[in-house]
């Protein structure tokens, strides 16, 4: 009888507090059950805005109008696997404001996918990052990352069957993005990019015809203006820019404005607040005039990276063992800004 009262008492607690209770707490913080019932459905921002496609040197959304996708990178998933929950996504969603989740599969280092790490381990990994994406409402990259291995026909013929065994997965999915090589470097030139991409770009387009696909260019993918002297011949193509802010400054602004005013479509689809190493200070003036440029030409982005590494582009402090619902404190510096800046947006 006790425990009858105790639940009615609390029920109309609940009842009478409702309006005051937090926007998170009506629109957000339900727990899976309800999400899943459709209870969020006004909050799944992929119903709303569908399969996305490339307009002008932007995204637009099913019913044309342009959208900015902005989120986070994850780190190496081989290195971190524990980000990819439920939980985590939720976070990016409702307290980061974030629409988009990067899921950086590297190909060498560390555990990667051609360098003895297991791709059937990791293609898991990547489908439950999609399916969490696609549970929640957020856009989901899947970024063949390469680094080390500097020319991405290194690694051509895993690529394929990768990209293959995906778009396969992913073609009913309207929430997926092809990132098909991070970060060319060394040697790698346009052409053998290019030579690359022409390979890997049509066994996604015969599964999922309609995905959007990000390229990436020469030097770190910074070499934009190679891609818009000569572009490849797909439509639905972004070329990525990536920068860190304490290192990548007013000249590598001045080549993003040059080229997205030539009309070539971009997506800045990893940046850092710190120096290219991924480490030392962060550079948040810098940063600043970065975040100018990329809302003047409405760039999507998304940050460098959700892990708890001991590095300044962790966002999460090195120690902290949550892997979800973090609290400022369990943000180091770059991670408290990089969330502050994204919710100035949420407007
Ligand atoms: C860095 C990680 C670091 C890791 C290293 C591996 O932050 O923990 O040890 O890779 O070599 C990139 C790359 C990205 C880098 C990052 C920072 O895409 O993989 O991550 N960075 O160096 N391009 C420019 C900077």
């Amino acid at each position: 009888m006790k425990k009858y009262i105790q639940i009615l008492l609390f029920g109309t607690a609940l009842f009478v507090l409702f309006p005051f209770l937090g926007n998170d707490f009506r629109n957000g913080a339900w727990g899976r059950e309800e999400a899943k019932a459709g209870v969020l459905a006004d909050s799944n921002l992929v119903t709303l805005h569908g399969a996305l496609r490339v307009e002008g040197t932007g995204l637009a959304d099913q019913n044309g109008e342009p959208i900015r996708l902005k989120g986070m990178s994850t780190h190496g998933i081989a290195w971190f696997p524990e980000y990819i929950n439920y939980e985590a996504f939720r976070t990016l969603r409702d307290d980061w404001k974030t629409n988009c989740v990067r899921l950086a599969m590297y190909t060498e280092e560390y555990n990667g996918y051609c360098s003895g790490g297991s791709q059937e381990e990791l293609k898991a990994l990547v489908k439950k990052g999609v399916d969490l994406g696609t549970e929640l409402g957020m856009y989901v990259i899947i970024d063949w990352h390469i680094l080390s291995d500097s020319d991405p026909n290194i690694h051509k013929e895993d690529a394929i069957a990768f990209f293959e065994e995906m778009s396969q997965y992913c073609k009913n999915h309207n929430n997926v993005i092809y990132e098909i090589c991070n970060e060319p470097n060394g040697y790698a030139t346009w052409d053998s990019i290019k030579r690359y991409a022409r390979e890997v770009i049509p066994v996604i387009r015969a599964n999922d015809p309609d995905g959007v696909i990000l390229v990436g260019t020469p030097t770190w993918s910074q070499e934009i203006q190679m891609a818009a002297e000569d572009p490849l011949e797909y439509e639905n193509i972004m070329y990525t820019l990536h920068f860190y802010a304490a290192t990548h400054t007013d000249w590598l602004r001045v080549r993003l404005e040059e080229c997205v005013q030539q009309g070539l479509p971009v997506f800045v689809s990893e940046f850092g607040l710190c120096d290219a190493s991924g480490n030392g200070q962060n550079d948040f003036a810098q940063a600043e005039q970065w975040m100018a440029l990329l809302e003047t030409y409405q760039v999507s982005c998304c940050g460098w990276n959700l892990a708890n590494k001991e590095e300044s582009s962790s966002v999460i402090v090195a120690g902290c063992e949550k892997t979800s619902g973090w609290a400022q404190e369990d943000l180091s510096e770059g991670g408290q800004w990089l969330r502050n800046y994204y919710r100035s947006l949420d407007r």
